[in-house]
Order: structure tokens, then C-alpha cells, then sequence
């Protein structure tokens, strides 16, 4: 019975033992419940902090969002208001005032939301593209401006910030060519801080550069791999960015133009034709730049680029090291003017491709004067300048039809052109004979191969065939002979034309004698543009009228297609 007691004993210690286990379980067991539940209100602590952090942030959206919509219904009334006090006399003479003022309907401008909506002007072939942006380089977009109106400037921005995606935007520089406009200044520094915060730079240059320097100086602060230039009052449109991207993308020195799209300078109206092969650039012997019908090569697609002999100068993108490899601009241009078919030139004959993307377009404003002045002598005058070192750098002898479209130039000094001179050496630029026979080919050469007779055409009556100013659609007419060349520098042609040195032909279409003359694009396909010059007559091929110089009813002196009458003095004209 002892030895009995002696196992209840050892038994009862054992669970005994067992118990202080437990126990000793157990006391743990509290110990960490008592830590979680210490957590637990710590993480409940933080979560009703975060929440009240969340709550105040949202009220603060809220707020914002309020205001921002008071603004905005603020702007709306007041515009109302100010309509309702204005009758349509009023509402006139405010547009015409800031027509002057901007050389465009700024007041019209001014009533429309920045952020307006514009028809959507690309080809249905483009619609179903897809486009893969992860493969796309970020773009800068450089927009210089001098004295731009607000509403113009900042529909620009939006329609950069709400049309691209986002990802390829790496920043929008706004570089001030030193305007004095007081809305410009502390006004545009606040909208931009509240609007756009991260994306919108404003650069400001604090003299005068002139278009070209202004575009090299915001160059200079472009962050992007590619850079993309717009003027100051464009709309992108839907889907603007990524077909140029894509293009540069696949080769870098390829320089791309948007399909530029007509903002109406008088109603604002966003044009929404648009021709199924868009327009490309081409020249004139005055070096000014003109538009052309774009040709598909063979085997091209709608959709593809499209080559471009020259561009307007104003909307392009560009591989950003590849802009300096290229020579970027001759920063001794001054102003304006002449930049662009010599950067097109450059790009063409030093071994790089200028195209336009048709499934890209923008807006532009096109206006018919300029707003603003250039420093120094003015536009007309850096025009020239500009497009004299163009010549002399890139044209070879060909430069010399160029200078035969100016016979009285004022003296100007070009400065020097050492440095153009050996960049076209270095880059070993082919000649522009090359670039006339291999991307311009129907440009037509005012060479002794296709001129007949040039010069100044003076009646028998004593007076000049004059292009009296006009652009084509208008009439041309005569005028005393003055021998400046200019309104009165005419070419008769190989191919029967009479024209000037723009490009411009006599063009008759109305059968009934006397009839206008008018002066049109010259389009090589003789019809209404062809003459037979013979004995000091020139017959209109198509209606047998003469080239008359008349005398109208109210003694006033005329140009006219009349009944060719032998001997009639203004039907004998000679060169001079
Ligand atoms: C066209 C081009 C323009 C330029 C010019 C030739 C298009 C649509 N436009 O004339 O970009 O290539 O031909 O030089 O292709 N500006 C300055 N500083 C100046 C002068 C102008 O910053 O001293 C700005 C101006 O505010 C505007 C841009 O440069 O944003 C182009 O000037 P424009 O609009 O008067 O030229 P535009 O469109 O008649
Ligand atoms: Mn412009």
C-alpha cells in the first residue's frame, strides 16, 4: 500500500507539473493577447487618423472642384452678361478691335472654352490604327510666342494636355520671346501654378529674340528625347502625337510635320474638310514656301508618311540630338521667316527625311499680317536676310533664280557664313541639284531650258503687265513700267505659260470677250493657261482672244481678253 502512495504520489506531481505548464501556457497566452490587443488599438488609432486625413483631403478636392466650377460659371455669366449689354453693332467693332490687334478674331476667340471641342478631321483609314506607346519616345512641346493673346495661348496647352497621352508628354515649354503683354506675365505665372502644375514650364527670354533664336533657346531647356514645336494658336486634334512619334521612333532622323488643319482667323471655325492625301510643301524662286498635293509613291498606303519637299516651318518634331546633329537653325537668322526651307533644305540634301504624318493634324490660326514687330529693320527686311543666307549656303548656282525674282534689293548685310559653310561641308550635304531632281522633280527651273524670254512686258500703249499684288484667284491688270522686276517680273515658257516668278500663271475662263485675266497656280497642263507668242502678240491658245492692255468706259486702264484686232497697240507687247 505504500508503494501504492508512492505511484498516487508521483502521479499526483506529475499533473501537478502538467498544471504549471498550463498555467504557465496559459499566463502567455494573456501575455500576447494582451500585445495584440495593444496593436489593435494602435492600428485603429492609425486607420481613424488615416480616415480623417482621407476626409479632409476629400473636402479639400470638393472645395477645389467648387471653385473651380464657381470659376468657371463666374466666367460663363459674365461673358453672358456682357454679351446681353452689347448689341451686334458693338459686338463688331470688338472684333474688329482685336483683330488689329492680333491679326485674328480674338474677342470671337475669347468667348470659346479653352478646352472646346473640334471635329475630328483625320481620314476613317486612320481610326483603326493602334498604336503601342511603351515603344514611343517622350516628347518635349516647345510653343514660342511673342504677345499671344490668352485665350489662343492656353487652348493650345489644354488641347496639348488633353489630347496626348500623358505618358509621352514629358513637358510643355513656354518660351516668352520678351512680350510686354501684362496678361502674360504675374496673371499667366498663377493660372499656369493652380492648372498645371507638373507638366507646363514658362521660359522667358528677357530680350527679343526673334522666332528662330526663340526656338533655339527653348531648345536649350528641352528635357525630352524628342522635341515637338508648335505656334502659339494651334488645337491638336485626336490622336495628334502618337503617328509622329511612331515615325521617329522607327527612324531618328526623320523629321515630322502634323497635317495642318485651318483655324478660320475671322470665326474662329475649326475647318473640318481635309483631302484624303494631304498637302505638302513646296517653294517658289522667291524662297517663300508653298503648299503642294502630296503624291503617293507606288505601293504607299494612305496612312503612311508621306514625303514633304520643304514644310511651313511652324509645327514639327524632331530627335532631339539629332536637331543639333543636323546644324539645328543658323542662329544668325533674325525674326522671322525663311528658318524653314532652310532647316527643309538641310534636312533633305544632308542625308535626313521630312514627312508629314496623315494621321496627324493640328489646328493653326493662319493669319494674313503680323501682329507683332521683328527687332531691327522688320519682318520684310529679315525675310530677305534670312533667305539670302539660304541661298548662299544651300542652292549652289541655282541661287541665281532666286536673286533674278529681286533685282532691287535693298543693300543688305547677311553677315557671315563661315560656319553654315562648314556644317553643309562636315555633314558632306549632296548638292541641290540632287534635291531638285530626287524630291522636287516637278518644281518647275526658270533655266534657258524652259524660259523663252524673261523680264518686264510693256505694251504698245506704253504700259506693264502687272501682277498688281494679287495672289492667285485675283486678277492681274497694268500699271506704269517702273523695272523693279516684282509685280512685273514675268517668264514666257517652253510649256506656253505666262508667269511669274511665284508660280503664278495667266489664266483665262470666261469665254466672253472682253474677259478678266486671271492669275493662277501654273499647273503645267497647258488648257486655260496656254499662249502662242507671235509677231509681238500673245493669242490665248484655248479661246483665240488676245492679251489686250484696254482702255474701260471710265477712262480706267485694264488688262483683258479681247477679239485679237491686227495693229491694235495694246495688243503688241515687248520684253524689257
Ligand atoms: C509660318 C510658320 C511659323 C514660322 C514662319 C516663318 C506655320 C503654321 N507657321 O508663319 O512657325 O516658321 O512661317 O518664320 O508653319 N514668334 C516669336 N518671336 C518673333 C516672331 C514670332 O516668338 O519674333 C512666335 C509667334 O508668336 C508664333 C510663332 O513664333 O507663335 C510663329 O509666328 P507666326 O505665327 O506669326 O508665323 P506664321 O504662322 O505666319
Ligand atoms: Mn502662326
Amino acid at each position: 500500500s505504500l508503494s501504492r502512495l508512492d505511484r498516487a504520489n508521483t502521479e499526483l506531481e506529475q499533473v501537478l507539473m502538467e498544471l504549471r505548464h498550463k498555467r504557465e501556457e496559459l499566463e502567455a497566452m494573456k501575455r500576447d493577447i494582451h500585445d495584440m490587443q495593444s496593436e489593435k488599438t494602435d492600428t485603429e488609432k492609425s486607420l481613424r487618423q488615416v480616415r480623417s486625413k482621407q476626409k479632409v483631403l476629400a473636402n479639400h478636392q470638393k472645395q477645389l472642384m467648387q471653385r473651380r466650377s464657381q470659376a468657371h460659371q463666374e466666367r460663363e455669366e459674365e461673358i453672358k452678361k456682357r454679351q446681353q449689354a452689347l448689341d451686334a453693332r458693338d459686338i463688331k467693332a470688338l472684333e474688329d478691335a482685336s483683330h488689329r490687334k492680333h491679326a485674328f478674331n480674338e474677342y470671337k476667340s475669347s468667348l470659346l472654352p479653352l478646352d472646346r471641342a473640334i471635329p475630328d478631321t483625320r481620314i476613317k483609314e486612320c481610326l483603326p490604327l493602334k498604336w503601342d506607346t511603351s515603344k514611343m519616345p517622350k516628347t518635349s512641346v516647345i510653343i514660342c510666342y511673342v504677345n499671344e493673346a490668352w485665350s489662343t495661348l492656353l487652348r493650345t496647352v489644354w488641347s496639348v494636355l488633353n489630347r496626348s497621352p500623358p505618358e509621352l508628354i514629358e513637358e510643355i515649354i513656354l518660351l516668352d520671346d520678351a512680350s510686354d503683354a501684362e496678361w502674360l506675365g504675374e496673371k499667366l505665372d498663377t493660372y499656369v501654378r493652380e492648372h498645371f502644375p507638373s507638366h507646363v514650364r514658362i521660359v522667358r527670354s528677357p530680350d527679343r529674340l526673334g522666332l528662330i533664336r526663340a526656338r533655339l533657346l527653348g531648345a536649350k531647356h528641352a528635357k525630352g528625347p524628342v522635341m515637338t514645336f508648335l505656334d502659339s494658336h494651334c488645337e491638336a486634334n485626336q490622336g495628334w502625337l502618337e503617328p509622329i512619334l511612331d515615325i521617329i521612333a522607327t527612324n531618328r532622323t526623320t523629321v515630322v510635320t502634323p497635317v495642318i488643319d485651318t483655324i478660320d482667323h475671322r470665326t474662329m471655325e475649326y475647318a473640318k474638310w481635309t483631302s484624303n492625301i494631304p498637302s505638302v510643301g513646296t517653294f517658289d524662286w522667291t524662297l517663300d514656301f508653298n503648299w503642294k498635293s502630296g503624291v503617293l509613291r507606288p505601293g504607299q498606303k494612305l496612312t503612311d508618311p508621306i514625303d514633304s519637299p520643304t514644310m511651313a516651318g511652324g509645327l514639327f518634331a524632331i530627335d532631339r540630338d539629332y536637331f543639333y546633329e543636323i546644324g539645328s537653325y543658323d542662329e544668325d537668322m533674325d525674326g522671322w521667316g525663311g528658318e524653314n526651307v532652310e532647316m527643309s533644305f538641310r534636312i533633305w540634301q544632308c542625308g535626313g527625311r521630312l514627312v508629314t504624318a496623315p494621321c496627324s493634324h493640328v489646328g493653326h490660326i493662319f493669319r494674313d499680317t503680323h501682329p507683332y514687330k521683328v527687332p531691327g529693320k522688320g519682318i520684310h527686311h529679315t525675310f530677305m536676310k534670312n533667305s539670302m543666307r539660304l541661298a548662299e549656303v544651300w542652292m549652289d548656282d541655282y541661287k541665281q533664280f532666286f536673286y533674278d525674282t529681286k533685282p532691287k534689293r535693298e543693300n543688305i548685310d547677311i553677315g557671315d557664313l563661315t560656319k553654315r559653310k562648314a556644317l553643309r561641308e562636315r555633314l558632306k550635304c549632296k548638292p541641290f541639284k540632287w534635291y531638285l531632281k530626287h524630291v522636287l522633280p516637278d518644281l518647275f527651273v526658270p533655266d534657258s531650258e524652259h524660259v523663252l524670254h524673261k523680264g518686264a512686258l510693256r505694251a504698245g500703249n506704253g504700259l506693264c503687265l502687272d501682277k498688281m499684288g494679287h495672289r492667285a484667284g485675283g486678277q492681274a491688270g497694268v500699271f506704269s513700267c517702273h523695272g523693279e522686276g516684282g509685280n512685273q517680273g514675268w517668264m514666257y515658257t517652253v510649256n506656253d505659260e505666262i508667269r511669274t516668278a511665284d508660280s503664278l500663271c495667266l489664266d483665262v475662263y470666261s469665254s466672253k470677250f472682253p474677259a478678266p485675266i486671271h492669275l493662277q497656280r501654273c499647273h503645267q497642263k497647258q488648257g486655260n493657261q496656254a499662249w502662242k507668242y507671235e509677231n509681238n502678240v500673245f493669242r490665248h491658245v484655248a479661246s483665240n482672244g488676245c492679251l489686250s492692255s484696254v482702255v474701260s468706259g471710265n477712262g480706267q486702264h485694264e488688262l483683258k481678253l479681247d477679239t485679237c484686232k491686227e495693229g491694235s497697240s495694246g495688243q503688241q507687247w515687248t520684253w524689257v
